[in-house]
């Protein structure tokens, strides 16, 4: 263990299955590894109309992942985004974590890391995700509908999807040509926030298939190092089903 982080409050995720609550469940699984961070979970199954009912009666978007704190020590209740001791937004969640529970590793030392770790956060979260979100829409759409209509209508969006996979070459080209021997993180030369946020984007193009690590190898092996992280393996563990084929 690097060093014990004294923690002011004690995190409790909710964490709805294959959802982007796992990146939270990795980061907190890493923090409790080299800090000893304590945090609580608590799994709800995607599928289960009582889920959206349980994360509605702790913030109004009732969307995951959300995370409460409980103070420690008497520490007084703190309003960090809109509501007491609850937070939402996962890169919100992941730079609390980082600021709380960890000794600052997670941060870039020089100044170039620092804007590539920003520059990556924002590329992962506003548009590698959308991209990556379009393909999934238009492909899961077809899916509700009648059988019939459905392979029509599967004909008719492909060019659609072909067009969003087109967008995600020129970003994986982007990713490819940050990676090097020295700088093999999003974050640079260490781990850091760009690299957490990365990974659901990232988990549900590989799962889905809209990512070939062969024409993109140093982005393949960025990845295949987060699947081998010990925290990443021990939050598939304790998190039940991460499964990103599946829509609904
Ligand atoms: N911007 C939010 C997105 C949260 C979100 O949309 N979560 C999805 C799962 S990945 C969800 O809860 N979906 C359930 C639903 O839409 O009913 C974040 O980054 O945490």
């Amino acid at each position: 263990m690097a060093q014990l982080v004294k923690q002011k409050t004690i995190p409790t995720l909710y964490n709805m299955s294959s959802s982007q609550a796992f990146v939270i469940l990795w980061a907190l699984e890493e923090v409790a590894d080299t800090h000893g961070i304590k945090y609580n979970i608590k799994n709800l199954p995607r599928r289960d109309p009582n889920t959206a009912k349980e994360l509605k009666a702790l913030f109004p978007i009732d969307k995951s992942p959300i995370v409460t704190l409980e103070p420690v020590d008497d520490e007084p209740a703190q309003t960090y985004q809109v509501l007491p001791n609850v937070l939402t937004e996962s890169r919100l969640i992941l730079q609390f974590i980082s600021d709380n529970y960890t000794t600052g590793e997670w941060v870039p030392k020089s100044s170039s890391d620092k804007s590539r770790d920003i520059f990556f956060q924002e590329l992962a979260k506003c548009t590698l995700i959308l991209k990556v979100n379009f393909c999934v829409i238009f492909e899961v759409i077809p899916t509700f509908l009648p059988f019939g209509l459905r392979h029509l209508i599967l004909l008719l969006v492909k060019p659609v999807v072909n067009h969003f996979l087109d967008d995600l070459r020129d970003i994986y080209q982007v990713m490819e040509d940050s990676l090097d021997e020295e700088r093999p993180w999003f974050s640079g030369e260490k781990i850091g926030l760009a690299d957490f946020n990365m990974s659901f984007a990232m988990d549900m193009a590989v799962q889905r298939g809209y990512f070939d690590p062969k024409r993109y190898p140093k982005v393949g092996k960025w990845y295949e190092s987060i699947l081998e992280r010990p925290a990443y393996k021990r939050a598939l563990e304790k998190g039940g089903e991460y499964d990103l084929t599946v829509f609904a």
